[in-house]
Formats: structure tokens, sequence, C-alpha cells
């Protein structure tokens, strides 16, 4: 079945998107005087009542702290938080819940990673391989880890306004010497879906370590950890349906058996003497003081939530979504698309000749829509595509082609008001 037919049987099919939609409290609202379209998601994405009563029901009965109480209400909270690791690694397919350490989100995963890893591994000279694509939270924590050890950075280049990555430098760059790899599965501006598993695999050949920053896929397509290959995995809970502050970060067990912890206090020790600690196995290492037990509970749900609709008919529906709307958006004039056309993620960037991102943005938000302006966090990817921001519309399985093209009619006015000739 090709492609465009299978998206068409799924909607004759009909999941039921319209009545996921109503799953969504905050979307049954006008903004300045229209009923709202939340094209946002990259940023984050909206909660649905299952996620919304998960958190409620958890603090009505059974909120305590965990791992401390010998008491009914925390060993429910605790039975609650360790649930959710063993659901996060079902999620990921991890060989193991021990795998998988709850962070707030996907930045604190990473400079996890760089702290603990970064600290333990490298010294001077050593090299670490980013894209420029990266978001921020994939560059700083490794600026940072390089100023501390004289290790140095290296970037796998972006071609064109397209975006895919240069594989051959990728090849090229490897063979220097490089002792960790860290790479976005999916750009949050340019929606281009990278080969994570062959880069994985040929890092690994390579002897280096591998970090996936699955912000941008995990609430979106099926990961399978084992099957990637990589040694870390990141992601934030917010962006998929859960609470805000609550992430995972999954890491291969022998690797995270031989790492020091992040923080030290309460939760990750074995034992405290006046001048000596031993540290507990992990995951606990590495979770140091009171965690986000309703994050984890909220994040269970989330999790549940999405495998009842299917990953796979998400993607299918976003990508549906964002083909469509580039498809659209290139039939007007002056407008300059950033990433692939097709085989892409459920977000399209782009600007209009003589329109500033944030005007554009501005003046969508008066129509109700929700857009996202600016840089994106990714700064060096903006000077490599010669541009100080764009604008975004970022897409759920909740949004619809409807509302894509009510986009377009919007940006057809943004064009006459702004702009010299509409052009469509
Ligand atoms: N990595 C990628 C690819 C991201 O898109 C983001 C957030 C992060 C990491 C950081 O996630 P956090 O939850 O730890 O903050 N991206 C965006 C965005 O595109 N607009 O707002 C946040």
């Amino acid at each position: 079945m090709s492609f465009l037919s299978k998206t068409h049987f799924l909607r004759a099919r009909n999941v039921g998107w319209d009545l996921i939609r109503s799953d969504f409290p905050i979307l049954d609202q006008t903004v300045n005087g229209e009923p709202l379209i939340y094209f946002d998601n990259a940023a984050t994405s909206q909660k649905p009542n299952a996620v919304i009563n998960a958190l409620r029901n958890y603090y009505e009965k059974d909120n305590a702290n965990v791992h401390r109480g010998i008491h009914e209400l925390s060993n429910r909270a605790t039975a609650a938080y360790e649930g959710g690791r063993q659901r996060a690694a079902k999620y990921l397919n991890a060989a193991s819940s021990s795998e998988i350490i709850f962070t707030r989100g996907t930045t604190e995963g990473i400079n996890l990673v760089a702290s603990s890893w970064g600290g333990a591994n490298l010294k001077a000279g050593d090299k670490v391989l980013l894209t420029e694509m990266e978001h921020h939270s994939n560059i700083v924590p490794w600026q940072m880890l390089c100023e501390r050890t004289g290790a140095e950075l290296l970037y796998v280049p972006v071609v064109g306004d397209s975006g895919q990555l240069d594989l051959e430098a990728y090849d090229r760059l490897l063979g220097q010497g490089v002792k960790l790899v860290s790479v976005t599965h999916i750009s949050n501006t340019l929606g281009v879906i990278n080969p994570v598993a062959e880069l994985c695999g040929k890092a690994r050949a390579a002897g280096a370590v591998t970090v996936i920053d699955a912000a941008q896929s995990a609430g979106h397509l099926k990961l399978d950890v084992q099957a990637l290959g990589c040694d870390f995995l990141a992601f934030s809970g917010h962006k998929m349906c859960g609470p805000t502050g609550i992430g995972v970060l999954y890491g291969r067990l022998p690797l995270l058996e031989s790492l020091p912890p992040y923080q030290g206090g309460g939760e990750m020790i074995q034992t405290v003497d006046f001048f000596k600690t031993t540290y507990a196995k992990p995951p606990h290492r590495f979770e140091a003081g009171t965690p986000d037990i309703a994050g984890v509970v909220g994040l269970h749900a989330a999790m549940d939530y999405l495998d009842g609709i299917g990953r796979k008919a998400i993607f299918e529906h976003d990508q549906d979504l964002a083909v469509y709307a580039y498809a659209q958006l290139s039939n007007i004039q002056g407008i300059r698309l950033f990433g692939p056309p097709s085989g892409r993620g459920g977000l399209v960037s782009f600007l209009l000749e003589e329109v500033h991102a944030h005007d554009l943005v501005t003046f969508a938000d008066q129509k109700g829509i929700a857009l996202r302006g600016g840089h994106h966090c990714n700064q060096p990817l903006m000077k490599k595509l010669g541009v100080p921001s764009t604008a975004r519309a970022s897409f759920y399985f909740y949004n619809t082609r409807e509302e894509v093209d009510q986009l377009l009619d919007v940006l057809i006015e943004i064009r006459r008001f702004f702009g010299s000739n509409p052009g469509i």
C-alpha cells in the first residue's frame, strides 16, 4: 500500500480523531474570538483527560514520598513510581527497568550523560561529534564538558534548506577518533528524521558511545532502544501528552553501572559515613532527592494513552499533516520552506518574504492560531541557514487538515497585509 493510500485508508477508517480531540479540554476554547488552533506541539503538547485525571487521582488518594516510609500511602506512591519505570522500559523496549532514569526532561538527561559519562571518560584532544541541527540542549552541555576537559566538538553538516545530514561527512568525521556521538532523532526546526539506527551502528563499530535526543520523536513514533542500538536516549514527558518537569534518560545497563553519580543527596546512596559514601545501583544512583512522583504517574498515563491510540497511527497522522502543509504552503509565492517535502516529522518551518517571523506569529495569534517564531533554540542552525528565525507550525494527532487549510488562508492574508503579492 502506498503512503498516500495508507493515510486515506486511515482517514476513511476514521481512527476516531474527532473523538480523540474531545479528550483534550484545553482545545475547546476560543482565542482572540476564534476557535483555538494549537500548532505549537513541538514546544509542548496538550494534555488529555486521562493524564489530568491520573494526576488528580494521585494527589487525592496516594500522595506520599517514595522509598522511605513504611506506611500504606508511601508504599502506594513507591509502587506508582516504580510502576512508571517499568512502563517506560516497555515503551522503549529497554532490556530492564534499571535502564530507566527519571529526569526533568531531555535537557537534564543530556546534561547527566555529559556530566557523568563525559567527566569519567573524556580527556584533552578527545572528540565529541554532534550535528548542525542540534537543539541548544544537545550543544551547550557538550561545550561545557569540552571546556572542562579540553575535548573538541565536531559537527556533521546539514545540506541546503531541506536540511538532511551529510552522511559522507559523518563517516569521515567518525574516523577522526570520535569518543561520543550525540544526535537528534527528529529536528525541531527542519522536521528531518535522522537515520539514527544507521548512525548508532556506525558509531558503535568505530568504538564511540551514542546518545539520541528523542525529544521530538518519543511521542510520535515507536522507539525500540535495542533495535536502534543506542547507548543513551533522552526525552521529555511534556511533549508527549505528559506533565512538564518529567522525562526519561535510557542508558544501557553495563554503561550505567560504570558511571559515577550525577548529583549527591538522598535516595542515591547505599551507606553514608561522615567522610565516605557508597552509592546505590542504577537507576537510583542517578536520582538524588525526592523525585517528581506525580510527574511519573502522569507520564505513565500518557504512555498508556498514546499506545491506546497506537504510535504507528499517530506517526502516520502527523506525517500526513506535515506533508500536506508543506505542499499547500509551497503554493504561496515568496515562501521559503525548510526541511524535506516528504518523509518528515510532524512540523513545518517557513519564512514569508518581507515578513518577520514574529510579525507573522503575532498576526496568526490574532486569528486564534498558535505558531512559534524565533530560533527554536537552534541558533547555530539558523546561522547555517542564513536566517535569524523561522515561523513554525508543529502538529499532533488532535490537529486536522482543516486547521492546516485555515493556516493557509491566514498566511495568504498576511502576505496581502505585509507583502506585495499573495501569489496563490
Ligand atoms: N531537543 C530537541 C530536539 C527539542 O526540540 C527540545 C525542545 C529539547 C531537546 C529540549 O527539551 P526540554 O523538554 O528539556 O526543554 N524543543 C523546543 C522547541 O522546539 N520549542 O520549544 C522547545
